[in-house]
Protein backbone atom coordinates (compact mmCIF):
# COMPACT_ATOMS: atom_id res chain seq x y z
CA UNK A 1 0.00 0.00 0.00
CA UNK A 2 1.32 3.33 -0.96
CA UNK A 3 1.50 6.01 2.01
CA UNK A 4 -2.35 7.06 1.36
CA UNK A 5 -5.44 6.17 2.65
CA UNK A 6 -6.77 4.03 0.03
CA UNK A 7 -5.62 2.69 -3.67
CA UNK A 8 -7.76 2.66 -6.07
CA UNK A 9 -6.98 -0.02 -8.72
CA UNK A 10 -8.13 1.00 -12.29
CA UNK A 11 -7.65 0.22 -15.68
CA UNK A 12 -7.46 2.97 -18.55
CA UNK A 13 -10.10 1.93 -20.40
CA UNK A 14 -13.19 1.22 -17.44
CA UNK A 15 -15.89 3.56 -17.31
CA UNK A 16 -16.55 2.30 -14.17
CA UNK A 17 -13.11 3.02 -12.80
CA UNK A 18 -13.56 5.95 -14.25
CA UNK A 19 -16.73 6.91 -12.32
CA UNK A 20 -14.67 6.72 -9.98
CA UNK A 21 -10.97 8.53 -10.43
CA UNK A 22 -13.26 11.53 -11.44
CA UNK A 23 -15.08 11.12 -8.56
CA UNK A 24 -11.61 11.64 -6.40
CA UNK A 25 -10.34 14.44 -7.93
CA UNK A 26 -13.51 16.15 -8.43
CA UNK A 27 -14.17 15.87 -4.20
CA UNK A 28 -10.17 16.71 -3.94
CA UNK A 29 -9.45 13.70 -2.48
CA UNK A 30 -6.32 13.01 -4.69
CA UNK A 31 -4.13 13.72 -2.02
CA UNK A 32 -5.48 10.37 -0.25
CA UNK A 33 -6.31 8.15 -2.68
CA UNK A 34 -3.36 6.54 -4.81
CA UNK A 35 -3.82 5.42 -8.35
CA UNK A 36 -2.65 1.68 -9.52
CA UNK A 37 -3.35 0.48 -12.56
CA UNK A 38 -4.45 -3.10 -13.52
CA UNK A 39 -4.81 -4.81 -16.21
CA UNK A 40 -8.08 -7.21 -16.43
CA UNK A 41 -8.82 -10.66 -17.71
CA UNK A 42 -5.30 -11.97 -16.57
CA UNK A 43 -4.28 -14.49 -13.86
CA UNK A 44 -1.18 -11.83 -13.46
CA UNK A 45 -3.22 -8.80 -12.86
CA UNK A 46 -1.62 -6.46 -10.00
CA UNK A 47 -5.80 -6.71 -8.81
CA UNK A 48 -6.10 -10.36 -8.22
CA UNK A 49 -4.14 -10.32 -4.89
CA UNK A 50 -6.68 -8.03 -3.68
CA UNK A 51 -9.54 -9.02 -5.09
CA UNK A 52 -10.43 -12.03 -6.58
CA UNK A 53 -13.20 -10.69 -8.54
CA UNK A 54 -10.62 -9.12 -10.73
CA UNK A 55 -12.75 -6.12 -11.81
CA UNK A 56 -12.32 -2.42 -11.33
CA UNK A 57 -12.66 -0.06 -9.55
CA UNK A 58 -11.48 -1.99 -6.69
CA UNK A 59 -10.62 -0.03 -3.41
CA UNK A 60 -7.80 -0.97 -1.19
CA UNK A 61 -8.41 0.47 1.94
CA UNK A 62 -5.66 1.00 4.85
CA UNK A 63 -6.52 -2.07 7.04
CA UNK A 64 -6.01 -4.31 3.50
CA UNK A 65 -10.29 -4.25 3.01
CA UNK A 66 -10.53 -4.28 -0.49
CA UNK A 67 -14.42 -2.40 -1.88
CA UNK A 68 -15.24 -3.41 -4.80
CA UNK A 69 -18.39 -2.19 -7.17
CA UNK A 70 -18.67 1.79 -8.19
CA UNK A 71 -21.36 3.03 -5.73
CA UNK A 72 -19.82 1.06 -3.07
CA UNK A 73 -16.39 3.24 -3.63
CA UNK A 74 -18.44 6.15 -3.93
CA UNK A 75 -20.01 5.85 -0.66
CA UNK A 76 -17.12 5.26 0.71
CA UNK A 77 -15.14 8.72 -0.63
CA UNK A 78 -18.33 9.90 0.57
CA UNK A 79 -17.47 9.09 4.23
CA UNK A 80 -13.71 10.36 3.37
CA UNK A 81 -15.26 13.76 3.66
CA UNK A 82 -14.24 14.85 0.32
CA UNK A 83 -15.53 18.34 -1.21
CA UNK A 84 -18.29 16.89 -2.84
CA UNK A 85 -21.49 14.92 -1.79
CA UNK A 86 -20.76 12.16 -3.93
CA UNK A 87 -24.17 9.66 -3.42
CA UNK A 88 -27.10 11.75 -3.11
CA UNK A 89 -30.11 10.46 -1.12
CA UNK A 90 -33.03 11.88 -2.24
CA UNK A 91 -34.97 9.49 -4.61
CA UNK A 92 -35.11 11.38 -7.65
CA UNK A 93 -31.09 11.68 -8.13
CA UNK A 94 -30.86 8.07 -6.81
CA UNK A 95 -33.03 7.47 -10.09
CA UNK A 96 -31.15 9.60 -11.97
CA UNK A 97 -27.52 7.61 -11.28
CA UNK A 98 -29.36 3.96 -11.51
CA UNK A 99 -30.64 4.75 -14.98
CA UNK A 100 -27.32 5.37 -15.75
CA UNK A 101 -25.84 2.52 -14.21
CA UNK A 102 -28.78 0.88 -16.02
CA UNK A 103 -27.69 1.83 -19.58
CA UNK A 104 -23.63 1.41 -18.76
CA UNK A 105 -24.63 -2.31 -17.92
CA UNK A 106 -26.00 -2.68 -20.86
CA UNK A 107 -23.23 -0.81 -23.10
CA UNK A 108 -21.01 -3.31 -21.17
CA UNK A 109 -22.84 -6.62 -22.03
CA UNK A 110 -23.06 -5.42 -26.17
CA UNK A 111 -19.27 -4.20 -26.04
CA UNK A 112 -18.26 -7.74 -24.86
CA UNK A 113 -20.47 -9.86 -27.29
CA UNK A 114 -18.95 -7.39 -30.00
CA UNK A 115 -15.35 -8.46 -28.93
CA UNK A 116 -15.85 -12.11 -29.47
CA UNK A 117 -15.33 -13.14 -33.11
CA UNK A 118 -18.10 -12.36 -35.42
CA UNK A 119 -19.28 -15.81 -35.71
CA UNK A 120 -19.74 -16.29 -32.00
CA UNK A 121 -21.65 -13.19 -31.40
CA UNK A 122 -25.77 -13.43 -30.50
CA UNK A 123 -27.90 -11.12 -32.63
CA UNK A 124 -30.38 -11.49 -29.96
CA UNK A 125 -28.13 -10.16 -27.68
CA UNK A 126 -26.35 -7.47 -29.98
CA UNK A 127 -30.54 -6.66 -30.62
CA UNK A 128 -31.53 -6.54 -27.47
CA UNK A 129 -28.96 -4.18 -26.01
CA UNK A 130 -28.76 -1.99 -29.12
CA UNK A 131 -32.70 -1.29 -28.03
CA UNK A 132 -32.31 -0.91 -24.71
CA UNK A 133 -29.61 1.81 -25.02
CA UNK A 134 -31.80 3.96 -27.72
CA UNK A 135 -34.78 3.84 -25.20
CA UNK A 136 -32.28 5.23 -22.25
CA UNK A 137 -30.85 7.52 -24.77
CA UNK A 138 -34.43 9.01 -25.10
CA UNK A 139 -35.09 8.77 -21.81
CA UNK A 140 -31.90 10.40 -20.95
CA UNK A 141 -32.17 13.46 -23.49
CA UNK A 142 -35.77 14.12 -21.90
CA UNK A 143 -33.89 14.35 -18.32
CA UNK A 144 -31.46 16.32 -19.75
CA UNK A 145 -33.46 18.79 -21.23
CA UNK A 146 -35.90 19.06 -18.25
CA UNK A 147 -33.03 19.95 -16.32
CA UNK A 148 -31.85 16.52 -14.82
CA UNK A 149 -28.22 15.70 -14.24
CA UNK A 150 -26.82 19.46 -13.45
CA UNK A 151 -24.86 18.76 -9.73
CA UNK A 152 -21.87 17.37 -10.11
CA UNK A 153 -23.30 13.35 -7.88
CA UNK A 154 -22.48 10.13 -8.86
CA UNK A 155 -25.30 9.95 -11.30
CA UNK A 156 -23.56 13.13 -13.32
CA UNK A 157 -19.96 11.20 -13.39
CA UNK A 158 -21.58 8.04 -14.41
CA UNK A 159 -22.82 10.00 -17.53
CA UNK A 160 -20.05 11.39 -18.35
CA UNK A 161 -18.04 8.49 -18.29
CA UNK A 162 -20.93 6.36 -20.11
CA UNK A 163 -20.70 8.33 -22.98
CA UNK A 164 -17.40 9.62 -23.00
CA UNK A 165 -17.06 5.64 -22.79
CA UNK A 166 -19.49 5.40 -26.18
CA UNK A 167 -17.35 7.89 -27.85
CA UNK A 168 -13.74 6.13 -27.45
CA UNK A 169 -14.46 2.57 -27.09
CA UNK A 170 -17.92 2.15 -27.79
CA UNK A 171 -18.79 3.48 -31.25
CA UNK A 172 -20.86 1.09 -32.30
CA UNK A 173 -23.82 3.26 -30.55
CA UNK A 174 -24.17 6.56 -32.19
CA UNK A 175 -26.25 8.24 -29.00
CA UNK A 176 -25.51 11.83 -30.54
CA UNK A 177 -28.08 12.14 -33.52
CA UNK A 178 -31.65 13.19 -32.19
CA UNK A 179 -30.53 13.89 -28.75
CA UNK A 180 -29.19 17.78 -28.84
CA UNK A 181 -29.54 18.40 -25.13
CA UNK A 182 -27.67 15.34 -24.17
CA UNK A 183 -25.16 16.48 -26.68
CA UNK A 184 -25.21 19.32 -25.56
CA UNK A 185 -24.73 18.28 -21.91
CA UNK A 186 -22.03 16.22 -23.20
CA UNK A 187 -19.91 19.43 -24.52
CA UNK A 188 -19.93 20.88 -21.19
CA UNK A 189 -19.32 17.57 -19.43
CA UNK A 190 -15.99 17.20 -21.18
CA UNK A 191 -14.41 20.70 -20.39
CA UNK A 192 -14.32 19.56 -17.05
CA UNK A 193 -10.51 18.38 -16.02
CA UNK A 194 -11.41 15.70 -14.16
CA UNK A 195 -12.90 14.20 -17.47
CA UNK A 196 -10.03 15.47 -20.02
CA UNK A 197 -7.17 13.43 -17.63
CA UNK A 198 -9.22 10.56 -17.42
CA UNK A 199 -9.68 10.20 -21.20
CA UNK A 200 -10.04 6.79 -21.79
CA UNK A 201 -7.98 5.26 -25.02
CA UNK A 202 -9.73 4.82 -28.15
CA UNK A 203 -10.56 1.72 -29.10
CA UNK A 204 -11.47 0.56 -32.71
CA UNK A 205 -14.64 -1.70 -31.43
N1 LIG B 1 -20.66 -3.84 -11.24
C1 LIG B 1 -19.30 -3.39 -11.30
C2 LIG B 1 -18.80 -3.51 -12.76
C3 LIG B 1 -17.31 -3.31 -12.88
C4 LIG B 1 -16.80 -3.90 -14.19
O1 LIG B 1 -17.45 -4.69 -14.86
N2 LIG B 1 -15.57 -3.53 -14.51
C5 LIG B 1 -14.97 -4.08 -15.72
C6 LIG B 1 -14.18 -3.01 -16.44
S1 LIG B 1 -15.22 -1.82 -17.19
C7 LIG B 1 -13.98 -5.15 -15.35
O2 LIG B 1 -13.27 -5.00 -14.38
N3 LIG B 1 -13.91 -6.23 -16.14
C8 LIG B 1 -12.96 -7.28 -15.95
C9 LIG B 1 -13.58 -8.63 -15.90
O3 LIG B 1 -14.77 -8.75 -16.16
O4 LIG B 1 -12.85 -9.57 -15.61
C10 LIG B 1 -19.18 -1.97 -10.76
O5 LIG B 1 -20.21 -1.31 -10.59
O6 LIG B 1 -18.07 -1.51 -10.44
Amino acid sequence: MPERLACLFYSAGSPYARICRMAVLEAGLADRVSEVETTLRDPAAAVLPFSPAGRVPALVLQDGTTLTETTLVLGWLDRMGGALRLLPTEPAALAAYGRVLGLLDGIAVWNRELRRPETERSPGVLALEADRAERLGDALERDVAAGGYARLDAGWLALAATLGYCMRRHAAWQWQPGRPALGAWFAQAERRDAFQVTMPPSNPL
